[in-house]
């Protein structure tokens, strides 16, 4: 392998090894993110998966320790006591609901279901198979534990589309999307003390007004123990969102693929197969927007599509939602929207649209993670050249600006000195850079 590409990995290990906490899981960044969260553990394993499986391994059965008896897995762990961020524990109070974890507090919500397929990602990366097929055989229930519970209780319509009840639910916490929302709900000015504006520079980050919103939905979850029928009843958030449900179909279709592998395990993989069919369906006749020709998200609270593309909008390639033809339309969209010559692949929201900012976390900046699933998504419908295009840009990014969280989308931002923005020693970035460069 070319030199620089090596010292581009031994790099990216140094980060995740930076970020390995004793208690067996990876912080996302350093002072900025102290705590176990639930799709960046997902992405960091697959990193760790290429040089340390014992890490890999750990990243996520300390993850899937913490899911409660319902099934649910919530999106953050709060193994430790830092007060470096808020809000913690003592906001979210898990505790409140009966059949939360006993032994871990976390937050009361989830985050995009990535583990189903990270563990076949997993199995794909490592040499030793039967080992790696060992583990999942010991993991893999709790898995589809948590996808029975998003299909039984996010589901109340039974559309075969989960919802989501807070933008943190999404992992794209400040998309313009949410915007259309904010604007039907008046929160309360709550006082309290932002931390994250301590890390990194507040331009880059969601405003007070924003964290109000954010605060107030989960207030309303807590007055009712984090019941999900109530919170499918009262919550003034309640999305069907694109790329969370993509990936949640990419996840059934790689525990079906698994199971069958196990061997055994008919009823599950008749109950997988089953949902994976409406889902997809009803993906494909809900959430497709044929003027703006992408998939949106659907305000479900308010019964109404939110008619904006964001990278979100893409992300149903990588989980083989569209058929060739829309496949085709959707690769159009993107290439005019985002894909301009001064432009890096691929913006997170609309660089056409009056809501975009290329500095603002996810108003607009490139994030590796949805690269790296866009690149893989581009590839499998044999969109080679975009999907190298994607890669290229991705590796060039954090070659020139660092391991950040996130980058400006634009060639040229006038800055000689251009850094990414948000977090530095950013573990996703790191982890899915190594994966781009061995595949
Ligand atoms: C960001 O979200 C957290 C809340 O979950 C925050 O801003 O405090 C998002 O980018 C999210 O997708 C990510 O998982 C998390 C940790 O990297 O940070």
């Amino acid at each position: 392998m070319h030199v620089m590409k090596e010292n581009l990995i031994h790099r990216a290990i140094d980060v995740l090894d930076a970020n390995f906490q004793e208690g067996g899981f990876t912080i996302p960044s350093k002072g900025l993110y102290p705590f176990q969260w639930k799709w960046d553990s997902g992405f960091i394993a697959v990193g760790l998966a290429h040089y340390n499986t014992d890490h890999a391994k750990k990243e996520i059965e300390t993850l899937l320790n913490a899911q409660w008896d319902n099934g649910f897995i919530p999106h953050i762990v709060f193994h430790t006591d830092d007060d470096s961020y808020f809000p913690g524990h003592d906001f979210h109070r898990s505790d409140l609901h009966p059949l939360s974890s006993k032994r871990y507090k976390s937050t009361g919500m989830t985050q995009p279901p990535v583990t189903g397929f990270v563990l076949q990602d997993m199995l794909r990366i490592v040499d030793d198979k039967e080992d790696m097929l060992g583990f999942i055989k010991g993991q893999i229930d709790k898995v589809y534990d948590n996808h029975v519970y998003f299909y039984e209780n996010r589901d109340p319509q039974n559309e075969g589309l989960v919802y989501i009840y807070h933008n943190w639910e999404s992992g794209t916490d400040n998309s313009p999307v949410w915007d259309d929302i904010w604007d039907t709900m008046n929160p309360p000015e709550y006082t309290f003390e932002r931390k994250d504006t301590t890390h990194v520079d507040a331009s880059e980050r969601p405003s007070k007004r924003e964290y109000d919103h954010y605060l107030y939905i989960i207030d309303i979850a807590k007055q009712n123990n984090y019941d999900d029928a109530k919170i499918a009843e009262l919550s003034p958030f309640l999305v069907q969102d694109p790329l969370f449900n993509a990936m949640l179909i990419k996840s059934n279709q790689a525990l079906i693929e698994l199971y069958e592998m196990i061997g055994g395990n008919d009823d599950k993989i008749t109950y997988l197969k089953k949902n994976q069919e409406r889902s997809i369906t009803a993906f494909n006749q809900k959430l497709w927007d044929t003027e703006l020709g992408a998939y949106v998200h659907y305000d479900l609270r308010n019964n109404t599509p939110i008619r904006h593309v964001s990278s979100s909008s893409f992300s149903p390639l990588f989980a083989a939602i569209p058929s060739k033809e829309r496949a085709e339309v959707l690769v159009n969209t993107m290439m005019e929207r985002f894909g301009g010559d001064d432009k890096y692949l691929c913006a997170s929201f609309d660089p056409t649209d009056d809501r975009f900012n290329p500095r603002k976390y996810w108003r607009g900046p490139v994030w590796i993670n949805m690269n790296w699933m866009l690149y893989r998504g581009l590839r499998q419908y044999g969109y080679t050249d975009i999907a190298e295009r994607v890669k290229n840009d991705s590796i060039e990014l954090v070659e020139r600006d660092g391991f950040f969280e996130y980058f400006d989308c634009r060639k040229d931002t006038g800055d000689e000195t251009r850094k990414g923005y948000g977090g530095d020693n950013f573990s996703w970035s790191a982890a899915l850079v190594i994966d781009l460069l061995k595949n």
